[in-house]
């Protein structure tokens, strides 16, 4: 029998197979924030990946918006088991960003303004995955959200999506990041209930 709803991937309120084990929808869009929110005039703001060689690249705030956009719309969950459903971005693909960066580092640290910190292996960053984004919904990016720009790696729990970005710090070894350290799951797969150690 052809069921409709199968494979039909509009809004539905509950979600349909768009929502992980364990995740309920909401329409707001809550904020969680382990600290106060930092703020950074555009014209001190920089962004850096740092390689295992030693190596930094770095954009300006102008360079950042020079380089190509994309708007991708993502599906994004947080380990306090909200969901939002079709949530837009702008920025910058972590592909743009890594193309002139020479490396073999399996992992990524990523670094905010603030202190936070949060670890990625490298390949969930790349192929179309993660982007620097600073504009959600059409807007510019709200400070409390990650504003001026974030890490969006929406396949992961959004613990990963480090707000107030700051860099990436390209390692050798795996080192956990601030909600790691502290019992979170090292990786996060929300389709594999991943929220904490030992998941
Ligand atoms: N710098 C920083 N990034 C962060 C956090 C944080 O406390 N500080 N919280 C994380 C968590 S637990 C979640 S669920 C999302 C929340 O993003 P939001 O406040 O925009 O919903 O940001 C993530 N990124
Ligand atoms: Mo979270």
């Amino acid at each position: 029998m052809g069921i409709v709803s199968r494979g039909f991937h509009g809004k539905r309120r509950d979600g349909g197979d768009r929502l992980p084990p364990g995740q309920y929808l909401v329409e707001d869009f809550p904020v969680l924030s382990a600290g106060p929110t930092p703020r950074v005039p555009l014209e001190r703001w920089e962004f850096a990946i740092d390689t295992e060689a030693g190596q930094t690249h770095r954009w300006s705030w102008d360079e950042l918006m020079a380089l190509p956009q994309e708007t991708p719309t993502v599906d994004i969950h947080c380990v306090t088991k909200w969901s939002k459903l079709d949530t837009t971005w702008e920025g910058v693909s972590l592909d743009v960003l890594f193309e002139d960066v020479e490396s073999a580092a399996d992992y990524a640290l990523i670094y905010s303004y603030g202190g936070y910190t949060t670890n990625v292996p490298v390949e969930d960053l790349l192929d179309g995955k993660a982007w620097i984004a600073h504009r959600f919904d059409g807007e510019e990016l709200a400070p409390q959200h990650g504003g001026p720009a974030r890490l969006v790696v929406p396949h992961l729990y959004f613990w990963k999506s480090a707000k107030w970005v700051r860099g990436i710090r390209l390692l050798n070894e795996d080192y956990p990041g601030f909600w790691e350290t502290a019992g979170y799951h090292n990786y996060g797969d929300p389709w594999r209930e991943q929220r904490y150690e030992g998941d």
